[in-house]
């Protein structure tokens, strides 16, 4: 009897996790195809069309996806279109991070429980404004390799990847139950120098292989033949991507130039604009964005909104175009939901289009999420990065006549320090110059711990120092995001060809990686702080720690709230709350002011610790560390330059802690 009952709750046991598996392999009912006959998608042999937005997951915390998945069904959408950045998951080569914000399968089956289905954009190429375009920066470690070609140096990682990633989202697919209906590879290749055939080739190959012959491959390039030559191939669909205001009735033409029957697709529908720093903040009007969706939609095409939630840059993983202009941390893109998910104006009138073709799902949209202004949080410097470089660099120092470039120190992202002494007198001003353009990105330049300027890719101009031969020249050298787009995307980092000082080369460089993010998450500098072990700060004006803290107030409801963080009088720099790095700030180019603080990085239990690395100029003056604040405001700011009013008349958060 016993046995009996044993083996009945097996029995059940295993039902019951058959039915919790969503994703195990049937022998399916469940099918999605290309109709070339009646030029539209089946989808379990039905006609189907998709209305999909993009959200990519690196870009918003996974505390939040649920959140923004769910308003993209509100709006109507019946599928979402993510990209997977290679360089977001294989951070150090053959190891793999599939966790926390970068669980990817967790991702997936949120949409698929929200029933939502998925368009991925599997690379290994991107671009969508990512360091590098999702390419591994380690890649570069082997100095001639072709990226997004057939070299064989290139491919074998690509290989290596693809077994990893491909055997992943198997699962995932909708033939197995899962919601990824077409898979994407590489991207606007057509618009890449290389137009290698064998290259593409390959990636068919590798994607039919561990993906199987059923499910949609696919490609996406400009809507204009002259992309499409390069970035189409027999066997993968051929889709096209074009923003508002254009014709768009042509641009569906150049589509059938590389796939004369099949669905219309528009893989890229421009909702807003991307930004660069030092430019306007880029606006659509919605109603430009309503008309042309309008259009497709009455054309019977499929569309992605291309962004429909962009999110945000954290830490360092904005890219750059070229000629050199690198991309703020906000990725707001003017979209429907703003970067802080909040529905927008736009939102509305897209949900009123898609409307008009399907029905919306009723009931009121979720509400954009609260803010809280916490105000005004005084911050204290702690001590130039150079003073702290023995702390901040693990592996300690690496000595090379020349300079040696990130990637030949093993660095990949964030700051690098590079010392040296000056080789002769520089009693009047001496130019320091990189006449090769090698400052790749930003050079801060201090001798004995003084600040001389800055030295500026793609802005050869040198600059005069002054200091004894003898005098430690300091410079610290900002990534500051790598191109993404077109043939530059091969972007070493660091000081990649010689400095001169007047007319020697200079030579004899100790070079220190620095691991500022595991120093701040481990707390290195507030221990410091505490232990009041420090020589005298170094003078103001150079690249310095500032730290502060602070206490969410009691007594308010639904505290933590999102928020964002404004630099009243700072210039250019890095900033962690609770380890967290949120990104870069430079008002004093803008166009963005704040930065998105999302909720779950505050703790309502603890105090929070702000840190703050300062470039260029902080407002902190004398003994006193008057107007040495940040402050948390509670609307964003996105479209501004350096406008700021003094601080005297504000009063600081009464929570703040003083440091
Ligand atoms: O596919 C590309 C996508 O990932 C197409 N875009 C997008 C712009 O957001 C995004 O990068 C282009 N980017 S064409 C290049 C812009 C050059 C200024």
């Amino acid at each position: 009897m016993e046995e009996v009952t044993r083996r009945m709750t097996r029995a059940v046991w295993m039902l019951l996790a058959l039915s919790f598996c969503p994703f195990s392999p049937s022998s399916s009912s469940r099918t999605f195809q290309i109709d070339y006959d009646n030029d539209c998608f089946r989808k379990d042999g039905k006609e189907f069309r998709y209305i999909s937005g993009s959200i990519h997951y690196s870009r918003v915390p996974r505390y939040y996806w649920k959140d923004r998945l769910m308003k993209m069904h509100m709006a109507g959408l019946n599928a979402i279109q993510t990209y997977v950045p290679w360089n977001y998951h294989e951070t150090i080569p053959g190891k793999y991070d599939f966790t926390g914000d970068r669980d990817l399968e967790s991702f997936l089956k949120l949409c698929n429980d929200i029933g939502l289905l998925v368009i991925l954009r599997a690379g290994p190429f991107i671009c969508g404004e990512w360091d590098m375009g999702g390419l591994p920066a380690w890649l570069l470690q082997k100095k001639s390799i072709v990226l997004r070609s057939s070299d064989p140096d290139y491919l074998q990682y690509v290989d290596r990847w693809m077994h990893v990633f491909l055997l992943k989202i198997k699962p995932f697919l909708y033939q197995n139950n899962g919601p990824i209906i077409s898979v994407q590879v590489e991207n606007e290749y057509g618009s890449y120098f290389a137009c290698d055939y064998d290259y593409l080739r390959h990636l068919l190959k590798l994607f039919r292989y561990y993906l199987g012959d059923e499910i949609v491959l696919f490609t996406t390039d400009g809507a204009d033949q002259t992309y499409l030559k390069c970035g189409s191939l027999q066997g993968l669909y051929a889709t096209v991507d074009f923003g508002p205001g254009g014709n768009v009735t042509k641009s569906f033409k150049a589509q059938r130039y590389a796939e004369p029957h099949g669905p219309m697709v528009n893989s890229e529908f421009y909702t807003g604009w991307l930004d660069h720093w030092g430019q306007k903040h880029s606006v659509i009007k919605k109603e430009i964005v309503a008309k042309s969706l309008d259009e497709i939609l009455a054309l019977g095409a499929n569309v992605n909104m291309y962004m429909f939630e962009g999110g945000t840059n954290f830490g360092y993983w904005n890219g750059a175009n070229s000629p050199y202009l690198p991309q703020p941390t906000s990725y707001d893109y003017d979209a429907p939901l703003s970067e802080a998910g909040d529905p927008t104006e736009k939102y509305f009138s897209i949900r009123k289009v898609i409307g008009k073709y399907k029905k919306v799902p009723a009931g009121p949209v979720l509400p954009a999420t609260p803010k809280f202004a916490y105000g005004l949080i005084q911050v204290k410097k702690l001590q130039s990065v150079a003073g702290l470089v023995n702390l901040l660099s693990f592996s300690g120092p690496v000595k090379s006549v020349y300079p040696l470039t990130f990637v030949e120190m093993k660095q990949y992202f964030g700051y690098m320090l590079y010392r040296t002494t000056l080789p002769i007198n520089c009693t009047k001003g001496t130019p320091l110059a990189s006449p090769q353009n090698g400052v790749h990105d930003r050079a801060y330049i201090m001798v004995d711990g003084v600040f001389q300027g800055i030295l500026e890719r793609n802005k050869v101009i040198p600059i005069n120092i002054t200091g004894q031969a003898g005098s430690t020249l300091d410079i610290l050298v900002e990534n500051m995001g790598r191109i993404n787009y077109g043939g530059g995307i091969h972007d070493s980092k660091g000081l990649v060809t010689n400095l001169t000082l007047a007319s020697n080369i200079l030579t004899g460089w100790t070079i220190y990686s620095l691991n500022i993010d595991e120093a701040v998450a481990r707390g290195y500098l507030t221990k410091l702080q505490k232990g009041q072990r420090l020589t005298p700060p170094a003078e103001v004006n150079v690249p310095s720690f500032y730290l502060g803290a602070f206490k969410i107030p009691n007594g308010i409801p639904d505290l933590p709230q999102d928020t964002y963080l404004k630099f009243p009088g700072w210039s250019k720099g890095q900033v962690w709350i609770n380890g967290f790095n949120l990104g870069r700030y430079w008002p004093a180019r803008g166009p963005q002011i704040t930065l998105y603080v999302p909720a779950h990085i505050l703790s309502t239990s603890a105090v929070n610790n702000i840190t703050v690395l300062e470039l260029e100029n902080a407002p902190c003056v004398g003994e006193l560390n008057t107007n040495c604040a940040v402050e948390f405001v509670d609307t964003p700011v996105l479209n501004g330059t350096s406008a700021y009013t003094s601080l005297h008349s504000r009063t600081f958060n009464r929570y703040s802690w003083h440091a």
